[in-house]
């Protein structure tokens, strides 16, 4: 048995006029709970300090460097990671990075039981556009404001298991899992920012999202005999309203726990990490039953090449 005690963080709105301050004296509490419930770690949402900019179309730099942490941590998030290791509490928090050198990732670090920063993942799959679109009902700008990210998808060993993360759009392409997956991973670790409806279709609701969000976790779970925790921002920020969902789900793809709000909702469950052993070692023993020779096309190409006419 090598149980982690895990808190799913699911947090509701944060307006564009909300400070960090106020943010972090919320996460500060969902960290307080957790406690109390004896979770050894904590996972927050992806861009967790801010409201979701991006759905802002913003053109002077200034006003869009503002939304990005320069380091971390810093004097705002500081006693987030005092706390957690006082708590002996791991935690996997999710940011807007701006590099030294001036570049700028969706981001996420993982932080172990002792305080220390294990790992950062700079998110990799960027949904939506990059120029103002008039056809969409809002806007969707991460191509604007992140570069790629250009860490690819490491694995950690941390506090005696293999973690790794994700952020939002990550969760819906099967590669994201599998890369960890031969890595070995037991758990990965991942936020999300979804809006409730499609900008372009109009009829796709919260509904559609939350199904292809479950669908995404839990087969990213089952295929790679994994535990993931993929935890929502949610609610309704400057009258865009976006799903809660949070999940946290087992090696064999069920799911063990999910929110039913839009607002800060602590999920807290006792993920054996020696639960992904079986499905390891049998149906997805990797070094067993993969026949690389025929997946090329996953690497060589980056779209469609339809068959000749
Ligand atoms: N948000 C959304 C997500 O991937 C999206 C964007 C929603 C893309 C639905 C496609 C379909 O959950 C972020 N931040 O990636």
């Amino acid at each position: 048995m090598r149980i982690v005690t895990l808190a799913a963080a699911q947090m509701g709105a944060i307006q564009r006029s909300d400070s960090r301050k106020q943010v972090v004296a919320r996460m500060l509490d969902l960290m307080d709970q957790a406690k109390a419930k004896g979770a050894t770690m904590i996972v927050y949402p992806e861009l967790a300090l801010t409201t979701f900019f991006p759905r802002w179309y913003m053109e002077d730099q200034a006003e869009v460097d503002s939304w990005f942490e320069r380091e971390m941590p810093n004097a705002d998030t500081l006693p987030l990671f005092e706390r957690a290791k006082s708590y002996g509490m791991a935690m996997n928090l999710g940011y807007a990075e701006l590099t030294p050198e001036g570049r700028h990732f969706n981001t996420a670090i993982l932080v172990d039981r002792s305080g220390r920063i294990v790992g950062k993942y700079r998110k990799t799959h960027l949904p939506g556009h990059s120029e103002f679109d008039p056809e969409r009902a809002f806007q969707h700008l991460e191509k604007r404001y992140f570069e790629p990210g250009d860490t690819g998808f490491p694995v950690w060993r941390m506090d005696g298991g293999l973690f790794g993360m994700a952020i939002c759009n990550d969760r819906r392409w099967p590669e994201t899992y599998r890369v960890m997956g031969l890595q070995g991973v037991e758990m990965v670790v991942l936020g999300y920012n979804t809006p409730s409806v499609n900008s372009q279709k109009a009829d796709e609701g919260p509904e559609k999202r939350l199904f292809h969000n479950r669908l995404s976790v839990q087969a990213g779970a089952y295929q790679n005999a994994c535990w993931v925790v993929a935890v929502a921002k949610s609610g309704v920020e400057d009258g865009f309203p976006m799903i809660g969902g949070s999940l946290i789900v087992n090696p064999d793809g069920e799911i063990v726990a999910e929110a039913k709000t839009e607002e800060d909702e602590l999920l807290v469950h006792a993920c054996d990490l020696d639960d992904t052993v079986f499905g390891k070692s049998t149906i997805f023993d990797f070094k067993r039953h993969r026949r690389i020779e025929h997946y090329s096309r996953i690497t060589d190409q980056v779209g469609v090449v339809l068959p000749p006419e």
